[in-house]
């Protein structure tokens, strides 16, 4: 549910400097965004976790380039520590701050509940802290991640602003604290604070466990004979799948307008597992039939081979099994609308994956 705008108070910001600091820089949203950023002009600071393996991949493009100098800095720091979160605030002195940051995998969430409502709800209130506590409140546009998965159980489709929450996952209701947060701070200390209550967007720089990255990269192995099938949960859950590119703009976009607000940014279209599997396969020539029910069920290509099984193991204990978005209030208010099509983001993400699989065979 969307509270009222309640915001009546005109909002001045500096415009001689763009600077924007980035939770979740390393991320897939964070790595487009840099990109988008960098190329209007920001400087952009990001917030990485210490690793002991290499975690900046999504970003190595952006310092490969020696024709460039990317304004682009990094600086260590998480969103469970709020003392390095005012540190980092009050040296980068941001003008806009996105909260991309979290444990974002809703099956995992059910397995690390707690560290889910640590990062995901509080660091999001710490990150706001730390905002007033460097004195920066009326300074910062602040951007949250919030997440269709707040909608959960099916209460109305298409799903729009209006429409009641009611999360599944300890991650929606870890990101239905920060949603609210966000609100609260917005009434009560005037924040420039929006959420962008994004549905399922998705690309080659897509996370591997994420089901529309786990189909694209198995079937570039399976066509490549490297793997013989792929093991997947429920196949019938349906999302309303965009591409990330076209998100990021929309999450600029909410930073810009005269007052904050809330926002829906989705493609308005949904489809199932079963049908992201059939259009990824599509694309290596590959038509698969599906026989059987349940975790009895298996997808056979052309020539008899069984290509999908069901491992019950992927499902969870509570699904969200349709989430559909009416973006309707994007497209009017910022002018926002997603350009790529549901077959050219499963094409792209297959092809995209044949490259790198061809290229760790040569290895
Ligand atoms: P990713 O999982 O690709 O990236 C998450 C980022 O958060 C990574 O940079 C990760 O760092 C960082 N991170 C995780 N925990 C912490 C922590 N404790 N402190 C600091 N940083 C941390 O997510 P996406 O890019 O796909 O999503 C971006 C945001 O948007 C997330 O908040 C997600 O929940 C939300 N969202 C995503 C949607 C989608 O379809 N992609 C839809 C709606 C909302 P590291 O690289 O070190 O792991
Ligand atoms: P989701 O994305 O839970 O929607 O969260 P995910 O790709 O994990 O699951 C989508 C649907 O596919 C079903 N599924 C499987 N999922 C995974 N991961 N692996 C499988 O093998 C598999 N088989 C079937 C799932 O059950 C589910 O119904 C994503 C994240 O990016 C969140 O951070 C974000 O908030 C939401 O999208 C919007």
């Amino acid at each position: 549910m969307t509270p009222e705008d309640s915001t009546t108070a005109s909002y001045t910001f500096q415009t001689d400097r763009k600077v924007a600091l980035l939770t979740g820089i390393t991320g897939q949203d964070g790595s487009y965004l840099t990109e988008f950023l960098l190329a209007k002009g920001y400087e952009v600071h990001g917030i990485i976790r210490r690793s002991s393996s290499f975690n900046t991949g999504r970003l190595e493009h952006l310092y490969a380039d020696p024709h460039t100098k990317p304004k682009m800095y990094l600086h260590y720091g998480d969103l469970t520590d709020s003392s390095c979160l005012v540190s980092i605030i009050s040296r980068v002195k941001p003008t806009e701050v996105y909260n991309l940051a979290a444990q974002s995998h809703v099956k995992v969430s059910f397995d690390m509940a707690e560290y889910t409502g640590d990062v995901d709800a509080l660091g999001t209130l710490r990150l706001l802290d730390a905002i007033r506590t460097c004195g920066m409140s009326d300074k910062v546009r602040f951007y949250q991640a919030s997440t269709s998965e707040l909608y959960g159980k099916v209460v109305e489709t298409p799903q729009k602003e209006s429409t009641p929450f009611y999360p599944r996952s300890p991650y929606g209701v870890a990101k239905l604290y920060s949603y609210w947060i966000v609100v609260n701070y917005r009434e009560a200390y005037n924040m420039y604070a929006c959420n962008g209550i994004l549905f399922n967007h998705e690309s080659p720089r897509r996370g591997r466990t994420f089901v529309t990255r786990k189909i694209s990269r198995a079937v570039a192995e399976i066509s490549l004979g490297q793997i013989p099938c792929v093991y997947l949960g429920n196949l019938d859950s349906r999302r309303d799948w965009g591409h990330a590119r076209d998100y990021i703009e929309g999450m600029w976009l909410m930073l810009q307008q005269d007052n904050p607000d809330d926002y829906v940014l989705a493609t308005n279209e949904c489809h199932s597992v079963r049908e992201f599997v059939e259009m990824a396969f599509d694309v290596v020539n590959v038509k698969i039939t599906w026989e059987g029910k349940d975790e009895k069920e298996i997808g056979r290509d052309q020539d008899g081979n069984v290509r999908v099984r069901v491992d019950p193991a992927y499902y969870r204990p509570t699904e969200v099994d349709l989430l559909l978005g009416d973006s309707t209030k994007a497209r009017k208010k910022l002018g926002w609308i997603p350009k790529c099509s549901f077959p050219e983001l499963v094409r792209e993400m297959v092809l995209s994956d044949i490259d790198s699989a061809k290229r760790r065979d040569q290895q």
